[in-house]
């Protein structure tokens, strides 16, 4: 079909989740509580209230979900695995019968052919920790590597992939400043400190991954194309204290083993004389990785914009005097995000620019859009909008590509409808619907279009 954009051989296709995100089982089999547990337990935190405890119950149905992966062809699945599984209070006992779990689903992936990629951290922090601090205080990347100390020995020699976070922006901006997901705290240099902690436990983590024999290890961020909502100086100055906030925090010291040079301007006094970082960080961030896996879902418009808050001593860390505009022309997905495909090229093009032979080969871990899927009474979905929106961020992946940046596979976000964090279960990214009153799952149009994408590159 000529409508699919071509790939070089071993380009790798894949679809992507998460543990929270699907799992269900929340109390079973010595599961400990994480922050997620609480939060969406919290009133009023996630849409009508909706929480992980059940999700797709993909604990149970795993093998069914395995099987859909099969028939949909792909060569790699993306998933992550829960850190209170396998560490219940974060530190202490190893919990076996989690360790098991991960490593029935490794097995039954394997035999179906298709290569196990596995986030370590995907935001379920345990309960434990956060109750100590968490990622404001260094102890917990302590106890994240001694956890990747753990998995990697008993699943290394089977998942040949690691991410050792997932989206830490989401995990110490949202969670620490903006305070939209768990564990719902609004600060200033507590979620600076918590990016920090972020960092050095992906940097530990690496050392704990590379001991254990791991082949592949990276991490996923949600590098964002920002763009001036005018050509004029205050809104591009804005943009530069967006691409901080949002980018160069973890770029910069993992790529290039420096802090952002415009985190002043940024931050002002909530970054200068802080004391979370010591000697030797910058050297354990920035090891070199095997890949970078990027998660692009659309641009964002910046303008310029006075602080929120007028007060210092109550700034959060995420009020950088900016604001959000709407981007105009284009179509909105039902998370209102822009559909803007020719951003994901730049932003691409765009880190090869600034890192150059610095950028490792790329993965792009998470892409893909929620609609407002009607479905019929078979539950069959026809997405025409995903399906749009998933061939013309492809063709602009090939574009990235054809411009010279490494691209080594895709993952599309998700293979099944789940549980989307704050907005719970309203949001649906899945190329698989699930009933969530009977578990049922239906593959949607895009579920199919996919598949014949991939086998049309097998041609
Ligand atoms: C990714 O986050 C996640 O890795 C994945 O788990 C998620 O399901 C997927 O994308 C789709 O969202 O309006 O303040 O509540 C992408 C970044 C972070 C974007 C949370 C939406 C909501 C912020 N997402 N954000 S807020």
């Amino acid at each position: 079909m000529s409508d699919f954009p071509s790939f070089p051989p071993g380009f790798e296709f894949g679809a992507a989740t998460a543990a929270y995100q699907i799992e269900g089982a929340a109390q079973e089999d010595g599961r400990g509580p994480s922050i997620w547990d609480t939060y969406s337990h919290t009133p009023g935190r996630t849409a009508n209230g909706d929480t992980g405890d059940v999700a797709c119950d993909h604990y149970h149905r795993y093998p069914e979900d395995v099987a859909l992966l099969r028939d949909l062809g792909v060569d790699t699945y993306r998933f992550s695995i829960a850190w209170p599984r396998v560490v219940p209070d974060g530190s202490g006992p190893v919990n076996p019968a989690g360790l098991d779990f991960y490593s029935r689903l490794v097995d039954e992936l394997l035999a179906a052919g298709i290569t196990p990629a596995a986030t370590l951290y995907h935001w379920d922090l345990p309960q434990a920790l956060e109750d100590r601090g968490g990622w404001r205080v260094r102890e917990t990347a302590e106890r994240f590597a001694e956890y990747a100390a753990v998995v990697a020995g008993h699943l290394g020699d089977r998942v040949p992939r690691w991410i050792t976070l997932n989206e830490p922006w989401c995990s110490s901006f949202l969670g620490y400043s903006v305070g939209r997901h768990a564990p719902g705290a609004q600060e200033g240099r507590g979620a600076l400190a918590a990016a920090h902690h972020l960092l050095v436990g992906h940097g530990l983590a690496v050392q704990a991954l590379r001991s254990a024999g791991a082949r592949e290890v990276g991490i996923t961020l949600n590098v964002d194309r920002n763009l001036p909502a005018s050509g004029s100086p205050a809104d591009r100055a804005a943009v530069v204290r967006a691409d901080t906030l949002h980018n160069l925090v973890w770029t910069e010291p993992i790529l290039a083993g420096r802090y952002p040079e415009t985190e002043e301007e940024t931050w002002g006094e909530l970054i200068t004389g802080q004391d979370f970082r010591r000697e030797g960080d910058l050297g354990l961030i920035s090891q070199p990785l095997d890949f970078l896996g990027v998660n692009f879902y659309r641009p964002i418009v910046v303008a310029d914009a006075p602080y929120r808050e007028s007060d210092p001593a109550r700034r959060v860390a995420t009020d950088n005097r900016y604001a959000e505009v709407r981007l105009e022309g284009v179509r909105h997905t039902a998370m209102d995000w822009p559909v803007d495909p020719g951003s994901f090229t730049e932003l691409l093009v765009g880190l090869k620019e600034r890192y150059g032979d610095a950028l490792p080969p790329v993965h792009i871990t998470e892409n893909g859009s929620a609609e407002d899927d009607k479905a019929d009474a078979d539950g069959v979905v026809h997405d025409h909008d995903r399906v749009t929106y998933l061939r013309d961020h492809l063709g602009a992946l090939r574009a990235a590509m054809d411009a010279g940046v490494d691209v080594r596979g895709y993952y599309v976000w998700s293979l099944l409808d789940n549980f989307e964090w704050a907005f719970g279960y309203d949001r649906r990214f899945g190329l698989v619907r699930v009933d969530y009153d009977t578990q049922r799952r239906t593959p949607k149009d895009s579920y199919h279009w996919y598949k014949a994408m991939i086998a049309a590159q097998r041609g």
